[in-house]
């Protein structure tokens, strides 16, 4: 699928009335930093590590699991893309039910749920005042319906946040690469964000193909952010926005090594000093794609850095819509765990689509493999078989932390100790071959490097290795049977912080 992630430039731009002069560096704890052209690499390196998530960005790190309903007027044209020409009379779902949606979603531990509110098409799951090409033209409830509505109260009721896919390419909208097309996106963005209470998320794609003029678009995202800021400002503004960065493809599988600081090219000096991370926006810039976007030889020119998180979306069907000749190709409770491991376990957010069918339903293949992904994630991290171990670090402070399941307490270095090595008793002989480690991002990403050991035959020897550790990290390894491990850190930007650290087997 097309995603037209090089954009032009960056423009930073500051949300908040700025009146203020010349450029200042940001508060200690920022998202964001200014990299000045007399800073060191070392300078450089201790900025990246103190650069950390804004309270929204956090708040969907933890996360962990979101969904996306992908539907639409291609659910029932059979689609992946429509054309905009449409007749709204083939939008008519014949049991619709929004609470089956959700509570699916939420049954598989999913938090948080996108709806694509207007997909490339133009067609509208509201009846949006500024367009024909909508429900409220279809057969559906006589034209009186609102699958927004619909959904955005199934989420309160269930206690699951609520986000918003709009497409800014409309194939219907005639007035689709004109100025005007601005003005009528962010009249139907603000019906979308004043008529259904909370939204938590905004997603943009990156898509600008051409409308029925034949012109392209160019999207005034600037100003498509500062309403969103404006009308819901705990609202992350995912992908083509500032707070939440694409993975980079579309199969489910993150980065080994993913750093959520990256470089930032042209942080407007001007917006910066009177900015606070609650006001900084930007477009992304540059190649997502890259294998490694935030390594010290990525950062090392950088003139500026955010912070600038993962999201892995994929579908749990080949296509983003519901397709009958997909029923029998949904993904595997073990591909959906696989998928787990790689995209939350590789320091992500997993957005995994699960498109309701022409009847306005989850299909029942998807709920049988979403109900054995849960189970298998349930009985694998039932137990942490570290709990209860006797722990020693040579230069750290707070272990207890470790076990005690809270993430905002935390184990740390004392002095300027960028390595550690954390000992563990675990009482007795235990089975494993799953590690478990988050760092506390709440002071920034640090660790570069670390590696897992047992005590076998006399020896240290080794189970696992890894390399960046982020909100989550998880390793899978052959099993192994061990009384005491260690935990190795080799590297890290400055003091390596651990909020949690398990050791699990994995269910069968
Ligand atoms: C893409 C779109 O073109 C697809 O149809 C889908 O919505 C996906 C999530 O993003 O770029």
């Amino acid at each position: 699928m097309i995603r037209n992630i090089i954009t032009a430039s960056i423009a930073a731009l500051l949300l908040a009335a700025s009146t203020t002069g010349c450029a200042q560096q940001p508060a200690a704890h920022s998202n964001y930093a200014v990299i000045q052209p007399s800073d060191t690499d070392t300078d450089i390196i201790r900025k990246a590590a103190n650069v950390v998530p804004s309270p929204r960005q956090l708040r969907w790190q933890q996360l962990e699991l979101t969904g996306f309903f992908h539907f639409g007027i291609n659910t029932f044209t059979n689609r992946e893309w429509g054309t905009g020409k449409e007749d709204p009379q083939m939008f008519n779902p014949t049991q619709l039910d929004a609470r089956q949606w959700v509570k699916t979603a939420k049954d598989a531990g999913i938090k948080q749920v996108i709806l694509t509110a207007k997909h490339h098409d133009g067609f509208c799951l509201w009846p949006s005042k500024y367009t024909e090409h909508s429900v409220k033209n279809s057969p559906w409830k006589n034209g009186k319906g609102d699958v927004v509505k619909e959904v955005a109260d199934a989420c309160r009721e269930y206690g699951v946040g609520f986000g918003i896919y709009l497409s800014p390419w409309d194939m219907n909208s005639p007035l689709y690469g004109t100025e005007a097309y601005n003005d009528f996106f962010v009249k139907q963005l603000t019906e979308l964000l004043t008529q259904y209470g909370r939204v938590d998320e905004v997603w943009f794609d990156g898509a600008n193909g051409e409308g029925p003029n034949g012109k392209k678009q160019e999207y005034d995202f600037d100003r498509w952010y500062k309403r969103i800021r404006e009308l819901q400002p705990a609202a992350t503004i995912a992908v083509m926005g500032p707070d939440v960065r694409w993975v980079g493809t579309e199969t489910g599988y993150g980065r080994e090594t993913e750093w959520s600081v990256v470089p930032m090219g042209n942080l407007d000096q001007a917006a910066v000093a009177a900015g606070s991370q609650q006001g900084i926006a930007f477009k992304p810039q540059g190649d997502m794609r890259g294998e490694v976007l935030g390594s010290r030889e990525k950062i090392k020119d950088a003139k500026g850095l955010v912070w600038y998180p993962a999201e892995t979306d994929v579908s749990i069907r080949p296509g983003w819509f519901y397709h009958p000749s997909e029923n029998d190709k949904v993904k595997s409770p073990e591909k959906l765990l696989d998928i787990y491991y790689n995209s939350v376990g590789r320091n992500g957010v997993l957005l995994l689509n699960i498109p309701p069918d022409t009847r306005g339903l989850i299909h029942e293949s998807d709920i049988k493999s979403l109900q054995g992904w849960t189970r298998l994630r349930e009985e694998t991290f039932r137990t942490n078989l570290a709990a209860g171990a006797e722990i020693t670090a040579a230069n750290g402070k707070n272990v207890k932390a470790l076990l005690d399941s809270k993430y905002n307490t935390y184990w740390t270095t004392k002095g300027n100790d960028t390595t550690a090595v954390l000992e563990l008793d675990l009482q007795g002989s235990k089975t494993f071959d799953v590690l478990l480690l988050q760092e506390n991002i709440g002071a920034g990403q640090r660790i570069e490097q670390f590696v897992l050991e047992y005590w076998q035959d006399g020896q240290w020897q080794k189970a696992a290795e890894g390399t960046t550790v982020g909100y989550k990290r998880l390793l899978q390894f052959a099993p192994v049977t061990a009384g005491k491990v260690r935990l190795r850190i080799l590297s890290s930007r400055l003091n390596p912080t651990l909020s949690e650290l398990g050791l699990y087997k994995m269910a069968g």
